[in-house]
Parts: C-alpha cells; structure tokens; sequence
C-alpha cells in the first residue's frame, strides 16, 4: 500500500528540513527567554518575537512624539518662568524618549519612514490617554502627577524587557519620568497648599477628567488582552496589564490624600484583606472608542503631527543633501 508520505519531492524534502533548523533555532531561542538572556538585535528571533516588538516600541514612541502636543499647548501660557522652563525640559525630554525608541525599533529591520507612515494613516496605535484634551493650567500638573505616573508604573518593569536595545532606552526613560512625575506632582501640591478657592477646584476638576483615561492607559483588561499571553511568555512585557493597574492605583491614592483631593470613583475603598484598593469599573467602550480613532482629540492631534511632518520635509531633505556633500568629499580624499 502506498502512502502519501512516500510520495515526497525533493521540495518537500526540502522545507521539511527547513522547517526542522527552524524549529531547533526556534527552541534555542526560547531556551534563551527562560533563562532570563537578553536578546540583541543581531541576534536570531522568531518573526513574530520581532513584530511584536515593533509593534510595541513604535506605538511607544509614537505615543511620546504625540504626547509632547497636549502639554506643549501651555508652553506659551505657563504661569512663571520657572513653571515655563520646567515644561520646556520636560517636552523636550518626551521627543528625546521618542528618537531612542525609534531608534531602537529601527534595530529590528523597520525603517523610521515606515513606521510614521502607519502614524501618519491611522494604521498605528499610540497611547489613548493624548486624545483627551489639556483645558487649564492644573491640567499640566497632574498630566505629570497621574499620566507619567502611569508611564513609570508601566515602563519600570520594560527596563527586564528581553529585548536588549528596548531595555536600554528604558533605563534612561525611567528617569526621566521620574523627573516629570515628580514636577507635576510639586507644582499641584503648591497650588493645593497655597492656592485659591478656585485654583484648588482647578485641581479637582482635572483629577476628576483624568482619572479614568490614566487607568485605560494599561491597556484592556487581562482577560481581553490579545498580544498579553506571549508577550508575558518571551519576557517582553514583564507585568500583566490589570496588576500593573492595581499598583498604579494603590501608590496614587495616598499621594492623592496628601494633596487633598478625592478621585472620581465611588466604589474606590481600601480593602483590608487583599491589602490593596478596590476600584470601580471602568468604562471599555470609552476606551475603544478612543483607541479607534473617536475620541475627543484624535482627529486634531493626527493632522497636527501630518502638517509637522509635511512642514519639516525641506529640513530633511537638507540634511541628507548636507550628509551627502560630506560623504562625497570624503570619498574624494
Ligand atoms: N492606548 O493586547 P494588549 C507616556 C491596544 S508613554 C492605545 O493589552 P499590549 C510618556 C494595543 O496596542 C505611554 N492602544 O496590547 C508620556 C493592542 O492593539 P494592537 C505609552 C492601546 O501591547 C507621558 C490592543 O489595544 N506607553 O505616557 C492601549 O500587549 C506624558 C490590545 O491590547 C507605552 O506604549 C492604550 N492605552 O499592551 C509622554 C508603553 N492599551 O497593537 C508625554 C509600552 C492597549 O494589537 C507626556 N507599551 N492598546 O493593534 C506597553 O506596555 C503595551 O503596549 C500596552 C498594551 C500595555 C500599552
């Protein structure tokens, strides 16, 4: 009786063959993830390793160029110069954390130009928390307070990503926002402990719209998280989405009660047996509402980034011409 399996070409043979080095790299490779290696760029990394890195790093730095608009609309409006000189630095910071990530997704084999090209047509993600808009001068404080917050409590555990070059970056990042963190945190403290009547409710008006879109920026909960199980399993993301939530929530709730002001939610209560707060639910379809591209800024903080970028094309092009010119009279040395 014959089988299929004797009637195999030289083809099949050979993608059987392949598909066996595959697997081997393939099992090489995970060996690396558990024993806690890092990989570098260099490296050989399952396609799908890779792409979700790509995916990951150039929503991040995505997420940091276009996260300099909410805030760089007050640059101009800062109250003193001290406050003005502080959000400079720390606009200027977010477009530096976007170039390294740039530059680390780049290592994985995509070019800059694409990865702006899928900003620029809506193909790519950045993080929903910049499509809400910074109406008043408290804003600025607690962006620092509650959204860097966040930031750091997500992007601690990226200094472990296995990914080396992502890691790296991480380590400078981190500090950086710790910085912001820290300044947004100060300047609401001032205006709590020495400000007006109405400066004060200022305060509690941007807690009470910031709040929520701060906790969606973890990302959907566990149980609904597509890419959560391998990333977790290749050390990419080294902290699931809702605990990473749940410590945000637990260290930001005593420093909100040193301020004096409450958060928007009535089921939040501190929970004596699991010794963490319990909070209420938040409200997905807001957030997928606004990860789609319908939320309250998405439309003006795309075209702005659009026009930036057709404005600055005559820079570009005279860099390159710039780099040209010298890397042809070097050649001619
Ligand atoms: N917004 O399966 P998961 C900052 C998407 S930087 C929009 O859980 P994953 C600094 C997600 O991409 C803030 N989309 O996904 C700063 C996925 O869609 P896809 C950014 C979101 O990747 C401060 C889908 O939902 N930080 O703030 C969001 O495993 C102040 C399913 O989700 C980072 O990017 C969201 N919030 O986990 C700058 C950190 N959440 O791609 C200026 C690195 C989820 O399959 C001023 N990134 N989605 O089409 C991460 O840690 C992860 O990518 C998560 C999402 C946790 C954001």
């Amino acid at each position: 009786m014959y089988t299929q399996a004797m009637s195999v070409g030289p083809q099949d043979v050979a993608a059987q063959t392949k598909s066996a080095e595959e697997a081997a790299r393939e099992a090489a490779f995970e060996a690396r993830i558990d024993a806690g290696d890092f990989i570098e760029a260099k490296d050989w990394m399952p396609e799908h390793y890779r792409k979700t890195l790509v995916r990951q790093i150039s929503q991040h730095a995505h997420s940091e160029i276009v996260g300099m608009l909410p805030e760089g609309n007050w640059i101009t409006r800062a109250p003193t110069l001290k406050r003005k000189a502080i959000l400079l630095a720390k606009v200027q910071d977010e477009g530096g954390h976007g170039l390294y990530l740039y530059s680390a997704a780049e290592t994985l084999g995509t070019s800059r130009d694409q990865m702006l090209a899928a900003l620029h047509s809506g193909k790519a993600k950045y993080s929903s928390i910049f499509n809400y808009p910074t109406l008043t001068w408290a804003d600025i404080g607690v962006v620092g307070w509650l959204v860097d917050g966040a930031a750091i409590m997500n992007q601690v555990p990226l200094c472990r990503c296995s990914f080396a070059p992502y890691a790296r970056a991480m380590i400078r990042v981190c500090r950086e926002e710790s910085f912001h963190q820290r300044q947004g945190y100060e300047s609401l403290l001032v205006m709590m402990r020495e400000g007006t009547a109405e400066q004060k409710a200022m305060v509690q008006d941007a807690v009470n719209r910031w709040w929520w879109p701060s906790l969606m920026m973890f990302g959907p909960a566990d149980k609904d998280s597509p890419n959560s199980e391998q990333s977790m399993r290749w050390g990419i993301k080294r902290i699931s989405n809702d605990d990473l939530r749940q410590k945000f929530v637990d260290a930001t709730i005593p420093q909100a009660e040193v301020l004096g002001i409450t958060v928007p939610d009535p089921d939040l209560k501190w929970n004596a047996q699991t010794e963490h707060y319990d909070f209420g639910a938040i409200d997905w379809a807001e957030f997928w509402r606004v990860v789609g591209g319908d939320g309250p800024c998405n439309r003006e903080r795309l075209a702005t980034r659009v026009k930036a970028w057709d404005e600055g094309a005559w820079v570009r092009e005279a860099a390159l011409a710039h780099a040209r010119k010298h890397m042809n009279k070097e050649q001619v040395a």
